[in-house]
């Protein structure tokens, strides 16, 4: 059975959602919980070397990894559902494309808004204002893909909205951004709350 590291946290929940949309069984291990000498810690060390989360381990297949995007970009293809095959260059690129861009802009301005303005003992409006602009700017893009027609960022539903569902679905908790100025981005929110999977991976 899959193994997934984590804690609940966005990063993880984003796994979860996939996991549940496969209807994939899987066991899911507290990584605050283990022992730092236990086989089961050494087992998280290998897949996460960074020691953050999610991890997952497939025994089936003995592959082991960290990184959110690259884990669901795993488990789609070992399913061949959520991410376009070769044989639709166009959908998977785009498909691609989210995901790098949910891992590479997105999380960290989200993790830096977090950071700076809850977490951070002292005051830092220079890091705070770049957070936020970088947060507004993903926001912006995401908006204006969704106002062209689309109920999913890449199309069909698929990893794409998986990935970037759990932060906008907390935006409103930990910024003073409201989901309102995104109008299609609220309704994709909404839209993807709703979904069975999605709702049974937020109550885990
Ligand atoms: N790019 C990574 C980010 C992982 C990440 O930042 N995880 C956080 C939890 S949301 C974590 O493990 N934080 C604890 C730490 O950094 O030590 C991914 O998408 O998986």
């Amino acid at each position: 059975m899959i193994e997934l590291y984590g804690h609940p946290t966005q990063n993880v929940l984003k796994v979860q959602i996939l996991l549940e949309e496969l209807n994939l069984p899987y066991s899911f291990i507290n990584d605050r919980t283990l022992e730092a000498a236990s086989l089961e810690f050494a087992a998280f060390r290998r897949a996460s070397p960074t020691g953050q989360v999610p991890g997952l381990i497939d025994p089936q297949t003995g592959v082991e990894l960290f990184e959110s995007a690259a884990i669901m970009i795993y488990l789609a293809e070992k399913m061949g559902r959520f991410l376009p095959g070769l044989d639709q260059p166009a959908q998977r690129a785009e498909t691609h494309k989210w995901l790098l861009f949910e891992a590479a802009s997105v999380t960290p301005a989200m993790l830096d808004i977090y950071h700076y303005t809850l977490i951070a003992d002292s005051s830092q409006p220079y890091c705070e204002e770049r957070a936020r602009i970088n947060t507004r700017r993903a926001l912006d893009v995401l908006e204006s893909c969704l106002s062209q027609g689309r109920d999913h960022l890449a199309g069909a539903y698929s990893i794409a909205d998986m990935i970037l569902y759990p932060w906008m679905a907390i935006l409103e908790d930990f910024t003073d951004i409201a989901l309102g100025d995104y109008p299609h981005l609220e309704s994709w929110t909404t839209r993807i709350a709703n979904r069975a999977a999605v709702k049974k991976a937020e109550t885990f």
